[in-house]
């Protein structure tokens, strides 16, 4: 057995019933074999198996009074993975299927996601089993106020900086920065997607969905190829699918496909900006499901249940960039496979860790495009990263300044990953294996620095 099998083998021991986290955990410490005997100072100070473990796992009970006056009660989570090169960084997610492998595979992940963005900012994941789907307004907030009544304790704007996920956005956020306010009176940089008028940073809403197709823009670059004319699945119907619809419309692609958990849509004429406008406010002021959409635009095709990977593969649809933006392993082998039959050239991650690990062994065996979630969903927190620094100098960037820095933080992450890939004798469409040496190099340096803590 390695070094690395050896750590993946006892994080398993350690951490049972936990399926996503070693998942994570595998496939990065996989690609630091090579790590391994070009940095002998790693072993000697145990690095890799100081980075499995968390920093520190936060696990608190959210009772809340729902609109019939019934008491419920749900559970909340913060990870705070490793805070070498920055104060706890990462998203909150409100799913019933958060968990704490969940949590801890996603603060895993932001590690070396936030090392790669290099803004100064460690790895955290929160979030609780609450599902917002179907909840008043005001059961949201008196959720969201009992939930910061605990996580307060646990952040501030140097420590721990929560912004959102899968169930959490503009109107969460807004309902937990108010109340941490409130209770400590400050008004600091403490989360991160706050509104405009409050701290808030411009295209943060858009910043992942916007990053995941930069990236795609600058994989097709290296084949002299662009955006012009593609045919775009996009899964998911939420903050990041939307935006990256968006970014991939104005860069020439035709986008075909939105889903959510009830079903896809397929609209064969392409999105336009009116249909996407059609989504954005079903989706974010009405809360509907994604398929009233056919309701609207009777053209396009609803599937009730299946997901937008069954589809293409049932239906034999043609498609040449693949947008993943929904959740995790949403891709298995057999949907990859039919992706690669189906004509699909490159694919990039807006979802944390959405193809499952055999699926990506296919997009590799065939030399797929394959940007991995850490690096290509990594504008979220990169202008968060950079709302943080507006928040620390009491300041408003434009626009376009956003915008241009985001574009130069994806060009340089995708440069990253393809050197750290050729240094380590990778091939050149593996990103993955770049992604994670080039983020974990940092903040293991740093760790070695800071002597045994
Ligand atoms: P949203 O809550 O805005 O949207 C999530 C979308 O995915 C919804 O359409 C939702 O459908 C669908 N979805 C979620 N879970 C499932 C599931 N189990 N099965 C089927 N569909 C599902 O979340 P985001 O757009 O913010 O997040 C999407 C992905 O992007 C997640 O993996 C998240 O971790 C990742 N990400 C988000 C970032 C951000 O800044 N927001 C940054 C980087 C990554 P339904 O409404 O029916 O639940
Ligand atoms: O997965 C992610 O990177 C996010 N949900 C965004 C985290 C953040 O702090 O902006």
């Amino acid at each position: 057995m390695s070094y690395i099998e050896e750590i993946i083998a006892r994080t398993e021991e350690k951490n049972p019933a936990q399926p996503e986290f070693i998942q994570a955990v595998e496939e990065v410490l996989h690609s630091l074999e090579p790590t391994v005997e070009k940095h002998p100072e790693f072993v000697a100070a145990a690095i890799y198996d100081r980075l499995v473990e968390p920093d520190r796992q936060i696990i608190f009970r959210v009772p809340w009074v729902d609109d019939a006056g019934q008491v419920r009660v749900n559970r909340g989570f913060r990870v705070q993975f490793n805070n070498a090169i920055g104060p706890y960084k990462g998203g909150l997610r409100f799913h019933p299927s958060v968990n704490l492998g969940i949590i801890k595979f996603l603060g895993f992940e932001q590690i070396f996601k936030n090392s790669l963005t290099t803004l100064p900012m460690g790895g955290g994941k929160g979030g609780s089993d609450f599902d917002p789907k179907g909840k008043s307004n005001d059961e949201v907030m008196r959720f969201c106020q009992s939930f910061t009544r605990e996580l307060f304790r646990h952040i501030g704007p140097d420590t721990d900086v929560p912004a959102g996920d899968i169930g959490v956005g503009g109107r969460e956020i807004g309902y937990i920065y108010g109340y941490y306010k409130r209770i400590r009176n400050e008004h600091t940089g403490v989360l991160t997607g706050k509104g405009l008028e409050y701290g808030g940073s411009l295209i943060r809403p858009e910043a992942t969905g916007y990053g995941a197709v930069y990236f795609a823009a600058e994989m097709l670059a290296t084949n002299d190829d662009t955006f012009e004319n593609k045919v775009v699945a996009i899964s998911g119907a939420g903050n990041v699918a939307q935006y990256a619809a968006e970014k991939a419309m104005e860069l020439g692609g035709k986008v075909i496909s939105f889903c959510d958990s009830s079903g896809t849509i397929i609209d064969l004429e392409g999105i336009d900006r009116k249909k996407l406008e059609y989504v954005m406010d079903l989706k974010n002021n009405r809360r509907g499901r994604i398929g009233e959409y056919v309701e609207q635009y009777p053209m396009a095709e609803y599937y009730e249940g299946k997901n937008v990977w069954d589809v293409i593969g049932e239906e034999s649809i043609r498609i040449d960039i693949a947008i993943p933006s929904a959740t995790e392993n949403e891709i298995d082998q057999k949907q990859a496979e039919a992706l690669v039959k189906n004509g699909m050239i490159c694919i990039s991650e807006g979802a944390n860790m959405p193809s499952a690990p055999k699926a990506v062994d296919v997009f590799l065996d065939h030399k797929i495009m394959f940007g991995p979630g850490k690096a290509a969903n990594a504008g979220g927190v990169s202008v968060s990263g950079l709302e943080m620094t507006q928040n620390s100098m009491k300041l408003l960037w434009e626009k376009d300044e956003v915008d241009n820095r985001l574009r130069i933080i994806m060009k340089n992450i995708h440069e990253s990953c393809r050197d750290a890939a050729d240094a380590y004798g990778f091939e050149r469409c593996n990103y993955i294996c770049g992604a994670n040496i080039a983020g974990f190099l940092k903040v293991a340096k740093a760790m070695l620095a800071y002597g045994v803590i």
